[in-house]
Order: C-alpha cells, then sequence, then structure tokens
C-alpha cells in the first residue's frame, strides 16, 4: 500500500440545488478533521466504522452550527480510497456544500484533483487500472446497455480474462526460458504430448482477437453514433426525424426546400445513441440560403458514422437522387423508400442497380409504417449485420484496444521467430514484451503521466 501523507477532499455530487450534498474526504487527517468539525449529542468519542451518525458541523472558528449532517467514517484499508474516508452528507445547494468544503480544509485537508480519489484506491491495490476506468464509464453511461458493460468491466470480468491470458503467457515464457536453459535443439519446445509452443501462442492470438473483434461494438454503446439523414428535397426527412424523436422538432411543409439549417437530436435504439441530423434537402438549384445549408449536408456526411438515404416512393427516381446516392458510396449506409402509404413508382430492382447489396426499406414517416423495422436496420447496420455480442465482455476502451494489439503483435512475431528455427530466446524476448503490454491494462507498471492523463478526464469527487 502507498500511503498518502497528505488528506484531500471535494464535494462528490454536482454543483446546485438538491436535497443532499456530499463532501468526500480521504486520508490520514480524515478522523481528526471528523474530530474538528462534527459535533453530535449521541456520538460522542470514538465513531464506529462504517456507521451513519446524526449530528452537526461546526465552525472551530466562531462555535457556530453550519449544517446539519449525517456522516460516515470508512476507516482504511476497508474504504473506497483504502485510506481513512469521511463522508459528508449535508444539505444541498449551491452554498452549504461548498462551506463545508472550506472548512475541511481549513481543518487539514487539500482540494481533491479530478479523480483523485479513485486513483488513490488504484494505487492502493483496491481496483486495477481497468476497473478504475470502468467507474468512469458507468458515471459516464447514458444508456442500460452502457452501464451493463461498465458494471461488468467494474466487477473484474475483463481483468479475469486478462489474467487467464497473462497466465498463459507466463507458462510459454517459462517453457521458452527452460529450453533456453538446456538445449536449443528443439526449436518447438512442446509443453504437452500433442501440443507445441506455436499452437499455444495461436490459441492465445486467437482469444485476444476475439475480444479485439467486440471493440467496435463496445465503442457503439458507448460513445452512440451519429447518423444523417439526407435525401433531396421533400422526400419526408424532417417527417422522419420527427416520428423517429416522437415530436414535432423540425418544421415540415409541402414546399421543397423548407429545411435550411442542420438539426441535430438524439434517440435510443436499444441501447446505442443515435445522434441525428435533418439535414437541407439536395438540389442544384435554390438560393444562396439554400445552398448553404447544402454545403452542411456534405460536411455533415462526411463526419457520420451513418447516412440514412431517403428516397420518395410516389414519384420515380430523379438525378437528384442519383446525386445523393453517388455521393454516398463507401459510407454505411440505410436505405429507406418513404411515402409508402402512397402507390409506389420506386421498384426494388431500380434502387438494387443504383446501390447494389443495400437493401431498401418501405416506410411511411407520416403514418409510421416501417419505423420499428427502420430502427432496427438502423441497429443491425450499426453492428455491421452482427446481433450484437452474447459475451458480457466488450472492450469499450480504445487504450485497452491499444494496448491488447501491441500484446498479440509481439506474440506473433515471438510465433514467427519460433516457427523459422531462431534461438528460443528471441522467441521469451517477444513473450515478455507481449506480457507487459497485456500489463498496461491493468496497471501496475503504469508511467506516472499515463496515469495522469486516465484520472484527469475523470469528475472531481470521484
Ligand atoms: N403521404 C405521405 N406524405 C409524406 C410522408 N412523409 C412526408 N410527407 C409529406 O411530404 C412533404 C415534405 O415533407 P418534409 O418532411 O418536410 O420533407 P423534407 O425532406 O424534410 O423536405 P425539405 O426540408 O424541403 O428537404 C410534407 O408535405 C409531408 O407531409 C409520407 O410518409 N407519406
Ligand atoms: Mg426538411
Amino acid at each position: 500500500m502507498l500511503a498518502h501523507d497528505d488528506t484531500i477532499a471535494a464535494i462528490a455530487t454536482p454543483p446546485g440545488v438538491g436535497g443532499i450534498g456530499i463532501v468526500r474526504v480521504s486520508g490520514p487527517n480524515a478522523g481528526d478533521i471528523c474530530r474538528a468539525l462534527f459535533k453530535s449529542p449521541v456520538a460522542k468519542g470514538f465513531l464506529q466504522s462504517h456507521h451513519l451518525y446524526h449530528g452537526d458541523i461546526i465552525s472551530p472558528e466562531t462555535g457556530r452550527v453550519i449544517d446539519e449532517v449525517l456522516i460516515a467514517l470508512m476507516r482504511g484499508p476497508h474504504s473506497y480510497t483504502g485510506e481513512d474516508v469521511l463522508e459528508i452528507h449535508c444539505h444541498g445547494g449551491h452554498l452549504i456544500p461548498l462551506v463545508v468544503l472550506n472548512e475541511v480544509i481549513k481543518a487539514g485537508g487539500r482540494p481533491a484533483q479530478p479523480g483523485e480519489f479513485t486513483k488513490r484506491a488504484y494505487l492502493n491495490g483496491r481496483m486495477d487500472l481497468s476497473q478504475a476506468e470502468a467507474v468512469m464509464e458507468l458515471i459516464a453511461a447514458r444508456t442500460d446497455r452502457g452501464r451493463a458493460l461498465a458494471i461488468f468491466g467494474l466487477k473484474g470480468k475483463l481483468s479475469e480474462q486478462l489474467q487467464s491470458i497473462r497466465s498463459d503467457l507466463i507458462g510459454i515464457l517459462s517453457s521458452l526460458e527452460s529450453t533456453i536453459d538446456f538445449n536449443e535443439e528443439d526449436i518447438s519446445p512442446s509443453p504437452g504430448p500433442d501440443r507445441t509452443l506455436p499452437d499455444d501462442m495461436d490459441d492465445i492470438i486467437t482469444r485476444i482477437t476475439s475480444l479485439l473483434a467486440t471493440y467496435r461494438e463496445g465503442k457503439l454503446f458507448r460513445d452512440g453514433l451519429t447518423a444523417v439523414i439526407t435525401g433531396r428535397p421533400n422526400v419526408g426527412k424532417s417527417s422522419l426525424l420527427n416520428i423517429l424523436l416522437g415530436e414535432r422538432r423540425a418544421i415540415v411543409t409541402p414546399i421543397p426546400g423548407t429545411t435550411r439549417d442542420f438539426i441535430e437530436e438524439t434517440i435510443n435504439i436499444k441501447g446505442i445513441l443515435v445522434t441525428l441530423t435533418d439535414t437541407a434537402g439536395v438540389r442544384k438549384s435554390g438560393e444562396a440560403i439554400e445552398q448553404e445549408g447544402i454545403a452542411f449536408v456534405w460536411e455533415k456526411v462526411l463526419a457520420a458514422d451513418m447516412v440514412i438515404i431517403l428516397i420518395d416512393g410516389s414519384v420515380p427516381l430523379t438525378e437528384e437522387d442519383v446525386e445523393v446516392i453517388d455521393r454516398n458510396r463507401g459510407k454505411r449506409v440505410v436505405l429507406a423508400v418513404n411515402k409508402s402509404d402512397l402507390p409506389h413508382r420506386v421498384t426494388g430492382a431500380q434502387l438494387d442497380e443504383l446501390i447494389p447489396g443495400v437493401k431498401p426499406l418501405w416506410i411511411s414517416a407520416k403514418y409510421g409504417d416501417g419505423i420499428d423495422e427502420l430502427k432496427e436496420r438502423i441497429y443491425t447496420t450499426a453492428l455491421d449485420g452482427g446481433e450484437g455480442s452474447a459475451t458480457d465482455v466488450i472492450l469499450t476502451n480504445l487504450r485497452h484496444k491499444n494496448a491488447l494489439e501491441k500484446t498479440a503483435a509481439s506474440l506473433a512475431t515471438a510465433h514467427a521467430s519460433l516457427s523459422s528455427g531462431d534461438s528460443p530466446e528471441l522467441a521469451a524476448f517477444d513473450v515478455k514484451e507481449a506480457l507487459d503490454h497485456l500489463g498496461d491494462i491493468v496497471g501496475g507498471t503504469t508511467a506516472e503521466d499515463v496515469l495522469d492523463r486516465i484520472f484527469s478526464t475523470f469528475c472531481v469527487g470521484k
């Protein structure tokens, strides 16, 4: 355990008016601070750890009561940070938690940096680095699925998988080292009757590869995606935005060129936050304001994760439809044919010729037909046709992904040198490197500046 000699303090609840505001304190002075500020007729003398006490916070200078509070003292090492932790539950509001925090600081605390409580929890071995990162993901989660993935991370499910990969790597390393010690004739030292070390390495690479394959999904559930609704004027883009949102957000009129500026709103589709952008209808004519709006369309399309191309199915296809399709080639596309309530003037075969391989979906943005199917299509297209993993261990963090890629690359190098008959010493070197990269995920040997970067993205008080 890494003992800190200073005591940190912060308001752990969001600013503003609320029922309760919590001031959190961690470090060796937590007990003294409690004794200096907290007065209670019932709780005199020694306070039991992990018990809630009722009383007042008193200013030691004036002797005046600042607030009526509940406090809990959680003595280390059985606390969030592993140190003595004091939580003061005062009344919420703009002022009270600040005044209480000031008294805490005067009594021997210092303001905490963002994420400093969790950093201490990590440094004191209460959690590994990937779990500490999961804490922040949990707080940031905005969908139920995002929350579920974060809690798995926090409970150490990813760490467990990494631990099992790690112990297999150590097994390989010790086999390699034993052949270095004895002789170098057998270039594929055999760990068992039917297996060779390169086989074992392949196994691990496969396991890492399947973990890496979950990253796209993890990122989707964590960060969501952006989807731009595009099409020529009057096809029903704004109507589609409105019906997907379930409210009248964008102006809808029968006049082509209604939408000029872009309109952005976010919806939750099966746990993925989809930020939809309704844009101006694309056409050559139109005055300056409209053309300005159309210029935005291509900017938005370029940056978007997905494009929803909307066609009006009640009239024959036009050159403008073709232009929209052409300019979105290479993007992840959902193709919807609107106004299915009217007679169909566009066929699947025509669309298949224009945009092969993308199955069109007939919808009515006015009456709601096909909208659930469209949401489903957005979801499966986001997952590249997949249904979402059944597994709960899903990579959500870019840092973890990069480290796993490096682990697999080092292992592949070890595999290649072993298979080509090089000295096992070389392979052992690469396996050690693979272990280092893997270790970066859970921490332990992670450099201070990397830690600072990670924890600086946390909120103050966490
Ligand atoms: N019958 C029918 N009419 C629709 C449907 N969807 C939209 N409309 C009508 O089509 C017209 C244009 O709709 P908008 O949603 O404004 O179209 P837009 O693509 O946003 O048009 P611009 O902003 O001008 O590019 C309106 O009169 C809508 O009521 C539909 O599914 N069926
Ligand atoms: Mg519009």
